[in-house]
């Protein structure tokens, strides 16, 4: 039997498409999943035209609805926590000599390969619930913190469990290059062979990576060695991001955008003329404010070039026990606009279209457009600029995941 249509009426309705368009009394029909139609509530019946009355209409009562939120950038599936060298870096040691001394990514390495995949799914879970108890109806998770085939797979198999537990859409991103793990200590560019030969198209077969990503950077690989996994990433059809300029620039940005990478992502010494490159290239600069925030590292990504060449401006909560320890999406939106400069229209913006586009996924969500997933919040706020305002307290009203109440 053909889906039935449902009507949402009396809205207040941020598209959060390209026009940034606003309905002050808007209404969407939605059909299996997908949004039909949105427009001025008046234009509803005509929409309508000829097709079967809808089987159910929702009267939103006037609140405040945008697109489901869109978390572009999380580390969330891992093990143990990192709340000691936090204290430590509070005593003045920096993350890079935590790095160096093999504390840091490899810390969490050790808690994830000795952690079963059920157990990284238990310990993983709040954190999500957290996120999509705020709007997230999309994330993206990175493996990372495994660093072997059977550990990088117990990760991204521990992620793609979680989206089948909760009510959210899981995008997964390859991350084992990450960082060299003890065994390849002063070899890396054997580990980058292995990872993008031999472990790459396995779990790409596996059908476990919808991305690749590498952490490019002093502390991590440099240009040869990201291009070289791009290379093997691209030769498999998969799109690529990338961990850039976060601590220095190596020129990721530029090389990323020569592969037409999905994002970069950090970007906090990227300079005008890289993004210029972004813009040029449609990649999207995803900010990550908690991680600068709790790094304290004091240099801001360029968000005055990025905006002046016309590159996309995301915003993602970065959750990792090590520089990002948070789990809320309207906080990172908050920290990108006092901390940054975004505007509320551009944070909002940022967790939503640009978000969508930095996972590839513009045609299927991240506005409320004809076509697109229907997945949407309804808010407790009198103004939009209310998300992003708030500090620790959360207006979500309902989610709505593909046309389906979802709480
Ligand atoms: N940059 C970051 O801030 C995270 N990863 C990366 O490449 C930190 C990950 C961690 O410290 O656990
Ligand atoms: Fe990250």
């Amino acid at each position: 039997m053909a889906d039935s249509l449902t009507l949402w009426r009396n809205a207040r309705i941020a598209t959060c498409d390209e026009s940034h368009t606003v309905l002050e009394r808007g209404a969407m029909l939605t059909r299996g999943g997908r949004i039909e139609w949105v427009g001025p509530e008046d234009g509803a019946a005509a929409a309508l035209h000829g097709a079967q009355a809808p089987a159910d209409v929702h009267d939103l009562g006037g609140a405040w609805v945008t697109p489901g939120l869109i978390d572009c950038h999380t580390h969330l599936v891992f093990a143990g926590t990192r709340a000691s060298e936090y204290a430590e870096r509070l005593r003045g040691r920096t993350y890079e000599e935590i790095a160096r001394a093999g504390g840091g990514i490899v810390s969490s390495m050790r808690a994830v390969r000795a952690a079963s995949e059920q157990q990284l799914v238990d310990e993983s879970a709040p954190r999500l619930r957290s996120l999509l108890a705020e709007g997230v109806t999309t994330v993206e998770i990175k493996s990372g913190y495994g660093l072997t085939l059977e550990d990088e797979r117990k990760m991204l198999r521990a992620a793609r469990a979680l989206a089948r537990a909760f009510p959210v859409t899981v995008k997964t991103t390859f991350l084992a290059a990450h960082t060299v793990p003890p065994e390849y200590k002063g070899r890396a560019d054997d580990y980058i062979r292995v990872v993008s030969d031999e472990w790459l198209p396995t779990l790409h077969g596996e059908g476990l990576v919808d991305a690749v990503d590498v952490f490019c950077e002093s502390i991590g690989f440099n240009l040869e060695q990201s291009g070289k996994l791009f290379a093997a990433a691209t030769k498999l059809g998969i799109r690529v991001k990338m961990h850039a300029e976060q601590l220095s620039n190596l020129g990721g940005s530029r090389m990323a955008t020569r592969y037409h990478a999905l994002s970069c992502d950090h970007l906090e010494f990227t300079t005008p003329e890289d993004a210029a490159a972004l813009a040029a290239a449609g990649t999207v600069a995803v900010l990550l404010p908690v991680a600068f925030y709790c790094l304290a590292e004091g240099h801001k990504p360029p968000v005055g070039a990025f905006r002046a060449a016309g590159a996309r401006m995301a915003v993602a909560s970065d959750c990792n026990p090590g520089s990002a320890p948070g789990t809320s999406l309207l906080l990172a939106m908050s920290m990108a606009t006092r901390l940054f400069g975004l505007t509320a229209e551009e944070a909002l913006a940022g967790v939503t279209r640009n978000a969508a586009q930095a996972l590839g996924e513009t045609a299927q969500r991240g506005s409320l457009t004809t076509g697109r997933i229907a997945d949407f919040v309804v808010w407790n706020v009198s103004a939009i600029e209310e998300l992003g305002y708030w500090i620790g307290f959360n207006p979500r009203r309902t989610i709505v995941r593909a046309g389906k109440l979802a709480s």
